[in-house]
């Protein structure tokens, strides 16, 4: 009995591994990096900002070819001149005191991301904080909201890297992963 609970344990598909790290997304070497973009897809600043610098203006002028993403909603692009072979642009709320639907609309940003990323095959994928930049989504329930997605989403990838850029983000997903290797 005990056996057989071993082996389908073993089986069982047990998600992508997660990895908590400091730095900048665009030096992320994976398949692809995501991107808090706005609803334009035009560009701006943060993360935005970073990934349109790094990978050049081919990836303005393919964004503009999109019309644009819904919150909540993700699209993908080349990487252009970044290391990652693609980007994906998702959409998060701007908190508005989080009875306006916040918390689902993050949610969905990750699970959009993981679905784009199946789509083409990528194994790995960073995530920034997605909205608590400009957007000000408080940064703990972003940070549950952020690794419970990724756990409950069915996907193909692999790895999944959530890369901060400040001590905050750190200690936030620390705290529920805790300590990295
Ligand atoms: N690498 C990783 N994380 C970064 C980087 C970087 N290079 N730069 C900033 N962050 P934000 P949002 C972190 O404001 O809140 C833009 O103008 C940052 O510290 O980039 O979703 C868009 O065009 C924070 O933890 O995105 C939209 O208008 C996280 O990334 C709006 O901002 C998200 O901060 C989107 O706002």
């Amino acid at each position: 009995m005990w056996q057989y609970l071993g082996y389908t344990a073993r089986l069982r598909r047990i998600g992508p591994r997660l990895e908590v790290t400091l730095g900048d997304i665009t030096a992320e070497c994976v398949d692809a990096i995501v991107n808090a973009a706005n609803e334009t897809l035009l560009g701006g600043g943060g993360v935005d900002g970073a990934i349109h610098r790094a990978a050049g203006p081919e990836l303005l002028a393919h964004c503009r070819t999109l019309g644009g993403c819904p919150t909540g909603q993700a699209k993908i692009t080349p990487g252009f001149g970044l290391p990652a072979r693609s980007v994906i642009h998702t959409v998060g709320p701007i908190w508005h005191g989080g009875s306006h639907g916040e918390a689902e609309l993050l949610a969905s940003c990750y699970q959009e991301s993981l679905a784009r990323a199946d789509e083409v095959g990528a194994a790995s994928i960073a995530f920034p904080a997605i909205s608590t930049g400009v957007y000000s989504y408080p940064v703990a329930p972003a940070t549950q909201i952020a690794i419970d997605t990724v756990r409950s989403t069915s996907t193909k990838v692999e790895l999944v890297r959530f890369v901060c850029f400040n001590d905050e983000a750190l200690h936030a997903y620390r705290a529920i992963l805790g300590p990295m290797p």
